[in-house]
């Protein structure tokens, strides 16, 4: 293909947007608290003492949201359902929401957990308690009795990475704990969670988990800088596909954390659990590369790990490395620009699970908030062309989420940071589609990426 020509995706390419509850439903009233309320609630915690209270409204306007999808011409829209609103008043609202979709035309995909943990089950431990994997299947069972018949598209957990070792080591995240090995159970019983859960989904459903692995790159080619990259490879990837798709955690993983833990909260039988439902389809959520390199004894490192600020790592037992922040654009998150790192992923996870279907569950970027967004049109062009030369080299990608419908709460950096290719004021709740919604509506509707 030459420049200039334009990138044609193959017929029945998914071509969606998503979401998550909590940064978008707000209606905090008509739910129990999630460890977001909590978190929220603390001083400092999330930037402005900005909530999840109102957010986008979405519980109260999901149904222009919907049409709103469909004149964008969205194929599918991947979702959350709010694990706190499932335990509070039903499955009703996301019955709703589902019917809605499937009469416009759009494949429902939904996500059963996006980091709204009921503040009670944190208060009983959280992630890193067993008994959590269990009550999430419960609740995935529930979720499957009311939608089974109607959702075909599942995904049981988004990003866990962030689950454990955001909200369980650096504490950057809900419910803020600082604990790196409890973040190492926290990941575990995290991974037997979507063992459990998928096990209660419909049999003919296709379900899969959206990770957020890391593309890892060592900032030189020295043995130690390599190491160093390995070491964050086991700790942001191989600890969640190692169980997922090759039977168990892997050997140097363990070697790494063994000062931490002796990993014998892993019963006999809990890889069967974890992996007896195959995944249909693993989902990548990609933003922007890991650069890496080993500190020099002694040395404090920089962690600009793009996670947010926290003087605790969120990477257990890494102590000896340091993240860098490679030259080139950055979007509003200060995450550098680099479509590669895209590529690389879905070409790694295509050789080492041959067959399994790829699907990018979260690609996007935040920039300011004018509806005049070339910057996003430019990133999301490079990243689809990305995925396009994977698809040409062979890599079987069925679909792309564009991370995010519209602007939402952005976890600690509150409504600070805007996604969306849908604009949101948060004083009036009115939605106007930015001009990156306008050029995604074209190319979803053909297929297609224009040239540029
Ligand atoms: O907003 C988040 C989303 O909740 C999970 N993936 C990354 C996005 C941007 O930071």
């Amino acid at each position: 293909m030459s420049a200039g020509e334009p990138v044609v995706f193959p017929p029945g390419f998914l071509w969606g947007a998503a979401t998550a509850a909590h940064q978008i439903e707000g209606a905090a009233a008509e739910r129990l608290p999630s460890v977001w309320d909590t978190f929220a609630a603390v001083p400092g915690k999330v930037l402005g003492g900005d909530t999840g209270e109102v957010a986008a409204d979405h519980f109260h306007r999901w149904r222009e949201d919907v049409r709103l999808m469909a004149e964008l011409g969205l194929g599918s829209y991947r979702f959350s359902v709010s694990w706190p609103r499932v335990l509070a008043v039903g499955t009703g609202f996301y019955e709703r929401l589902v019917d809605a979709l499937l009469e416009a035309g759009i494949v429902p995909c939904l996500t059963l957990y996006h980091w709204d943990l009921p503040q009670h089950l944190e208060d009983r431990g959280g992630w890193p308690e067993r008994e959590t994997a269990y009550a999430f299947a419960e609740y995935a069972a529930t979720v499957a009795g009311a939608l089974g018949d109607r959702v075909r598209l599942w995904t049981t957990l988004n990003e866990p990475w962030c689950s454990a070792f955001l909200g369980y080591a650096s504490g950057v995240h809900a419910p803020g704990r600082t604990s790196p090995a409890d973040s190492l159970r926290a990941a575990h019983h995290l991974n037997l969670a979507h063992g459990l859960a998928a096990a209660e989904l419909p049999a003919g459903a296709r379900v899969g988990i959206a990770l957020n692995p890391s593309a890892v790159r060592p900032l030189t080619e020295s043995a130690a800088d390599l190491d160093a990259a390995r070491r964050i490879d086991a700790l942001a990837n191989r600890v969640f596909t190692g169980p997922l798709l090759h039977g168990g955690y892997p050997a140097d993983l363990l070697a790494d954390t063994a000062a931490l833990t002796d990993w014998s909260f892993v019963r006999p039988g809990d890889e069967g659990l974890i992996a007896g439902r195959p995944l249909d389809f693993l989902g990548v959520n990609y933003y922007t590369p890991a650069v890496v390199s080993a500190l020099p004894e002694g040395a404090e490192g920089p962690r600009a790990d793009g996670h947010g600020a926290s003087a605790h790592s969120p990477w257990p037992a890494a102590d000896g490395v340091a993240f860098h922040q490679p030259p080139g654009e950055r979007t509003a998150m200060g995450w550098s620009i680099d479509p590669t790192g895209l590529y690389d992923l879905l070409e790694r996870f295509a050789a080492e699970a041959p067959g399994l279907p790829l699907m990018v569950t979260e690609n996007g970027a935040a920039f300011g908030p004018e509806l005049e967004d070339p910057e996003r049109i430019a990133y999301l062009r490079s990243h689809l062309a990305a995925v396009h030369r994977a698809i040409a080299a062979g890599v079987p990608v069925e679909g792309y989420y564009l991370w995010s419908l519209m602007d939402n709460y952005e976890w600690s950096y509150g409504y600070s940071k805007r996604f969306g290719i849908v604009h949101v004021d948060y004083g009036t709740q009115v939605r106007t589609p930015r001009a990156s919604a306008h050029w995604y509506a074209r190319v979803a509707r053909g297929g297609v990426l224009p040239p540029v």
